[in-house]
């Protein structure tokens, strides 16, 4: 512990978990760190705890903080998102100077980010809007970190914030996003596949207990194995950690005392209303937001027990093809539900004008995050082969496996139809990729339609232009424009 001159290179303020993490792992990569929280109970909890780990410096108000600190000043701000966090950039701008840098690490939405950035250029402040994932465990080892915010400031910022992200075969999981929000939209959407991803391995885990009968043990098992393939991914892993866990209480699994309603904080639905407005169909993560919705439903749930499931089939008679079936089925709808994530990154991409870079993210993302995963180097060179690239589910790679994965996709939606159980982020996938290689889809039905009640026109298959049948007259077609 230092005393509180001019000598730190970053101040963290807010200390809660998080924060705290982080202001760790800065000061193990030897930055002189000045701490500061609210209640500054959290700040000397934080020293009594780890303050041999580094330098810190701590300090009570914001103005000793501020006075903490090297110039062109560095601020993280870990509070809560939202309203805390306004409230503390508007305290930090007010003591702040010309060129000094705020950075926001917490989960900001994209827009409040954009709206943030634009202020604090105006009183000539550097606001750097930073997406952090990895939980506590990666914010203390080795986040993947996504900072947006003008280019200048990364350069001061940048070799800082590598240092203490995950490495991956070197190559650090942070990289300069682009400009205002990115870095938090960027998060969002990896958030948004981390929900899809979660929901895809749960339905995995439900068809091998209940189509299969399995229990949480032996289910566990096949985790691990498939840990060890394609699937290879700290959401894999996890679950397999997650499955063999006994209850202490009760000596059952833990996963079977554990109340089936899942909660959410808001980054999954963030996603899926940034996507609707970009006209993006993340079916994978909007089926799993709603899947966490519906579990949370328990008035209808309960009104709903007993209703009539209709005649359903035996359990599946060859196990072993079974388990490679739904292996083959949780990779191809993994798949489809990373290549939705990045088509609507590209598509905030075009409507920000941000120049994101889809191979950047997926370096990124293969170490220190959630849903960081073997697959993602299959991600990487799949955009470093052609970063124009239309759609991942297009890519060789990712073609073929799909191709070797289809037909057992297939069996295990209609064997979850048949035996009765939910499997709407597997299923919907599915349909995504029936529906973009289909050759017609009945969307040429609903235009017609549109054109009946609403006059609203269509396109010709053989001419170009806007055509409108007059429906309720002659039912002739007129050329519009
Ligand atoms: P929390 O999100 O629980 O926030 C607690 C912190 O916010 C405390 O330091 C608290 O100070 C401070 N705070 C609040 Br609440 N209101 C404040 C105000 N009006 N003014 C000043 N400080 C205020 O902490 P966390 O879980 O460590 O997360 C920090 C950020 O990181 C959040 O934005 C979160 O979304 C994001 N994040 C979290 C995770 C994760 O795994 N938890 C992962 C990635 C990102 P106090 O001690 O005085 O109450």
């Amino acid at each position: 512990m230092t005393s509180s001159t001019a000598i730190a290179q970053i101040g963290v303020t807010g200390l809660a978990v998080m924060g705290s993490n982080i202001a760790r792992n800065l000061a193990r990569h030897g930055y002189t760190v000045a701490l500061h929280n609210r209640s500054v109970a959290k700040t000397d909890a934080l020293l009594d705890a780890h303050g041999n780990e580094g330098e810190f410096v701590r300090t009570e108000t914001i103005e000793e903080f501020i006075a903490a600190l090297e110039r062109p000043r560095r601020v993280l701000i870990m509070v809560k998102a939202g309203e805390a966090t306004d409230a503390v950039i508007e305290e930090l701008a007010a003591v702040m100077e010309p060129g000094d840098i705020i950075i926001d690490g917490g989960n900001a939405l994209y827009t409040d980010t954009i709206r943030r950035e634009a202020a604090m250029k105006a009183r000539g402040l550097n606001f750097v809007g930073a997406g952090i994932s990895g939980g506590e465990e990666g914010a203390l080892h080795g986040p993947a970190i996504m900072p947006g915010g003008p280019k200048e400031s990364y350069e001061s910022l940048g070799p800082l914030l590598e240092s203490i992200a995950a490495k991956v075969d070197g190559v650090p999981c942070c990289t300069h996003i682009g400009p205002d929000g990115s870095g938090h939209f960027v998060k969002m959407v990896h958030n948004g596949i981390e929900y899809a991803d979660m929901q895809l391995i749960g339905e995995a885990y439900h068809l091998l207990r209940d189509a299969l009968g399995f229990d949480a043990s032996r289910i566990a098992e096949v985790f691990t194995e498939w840990n060890s393939g394609e699937l290879g991914s700290y959401l894999v892993e996890i679950t397999a950690q997650v499955l063999g866990q006994i209850d202490a209480t009760t000596g059952k699994p833990l996963v079977d005392v554990i109340v089936d309603a899942a909660e959410q904080k808001g980054t999954g639905r963030w996603t899926v209303k940034s996507a609707l407005d970009l006209g993006v169909p993340v079916t994978g993560i909007a089926e799993a937001v709603f899947a966490r919705a519906l579990s949370g439903s328990r008035a209808q749930r309960r009104a709903a027990q007993g209703l009539a499931s209709g005649t359903l089939t035996e359990k599946p008679t060859d196990t072993t093809q079974f388990i490679e079936d739904v292996r083959r089925a949780l990779y191809a709808s993994k798949i489809v539900a990373y290549a939705q994530g990045f088509d609507q990154i590209a598509a905030g991409g075009i409507e920000y004008g941000w120049d994101l870079r889809p191979g950047d993210l997926a370096t990124i993302w293969r170490g220190g995050c959630i849903i960081r995963a073997r697959f993602l180097n299959r991600i990487k060179e799949a955009y470093e082969d052609n970063p124009d690239l239309t759609s991942l589910i297009v890519a060789p790679y990712f073609r073929e496996a799909i191709e070797q994965a289809v037909d057992s996709w297939r069996r295990v939606v209609s064997t979850a139809v048949q035996r009765g159980i939910p499997v709407p982020a597997f299923a919907c996938s599915l349909s995504y990729y029936d529906a973009l290689r289909a050759r017609r889809l009945p969307a040429a039905l609903t235009q017609a339609q549109r054109d009946f009640f609403g006059a609203h026109t269509y396109e010709r298959t053989d001419a170009p232009g806007a055509f409108h049948t007059l429906w309720s007259g002659d039912r002739s077609e007129t050329r519009i424009e």
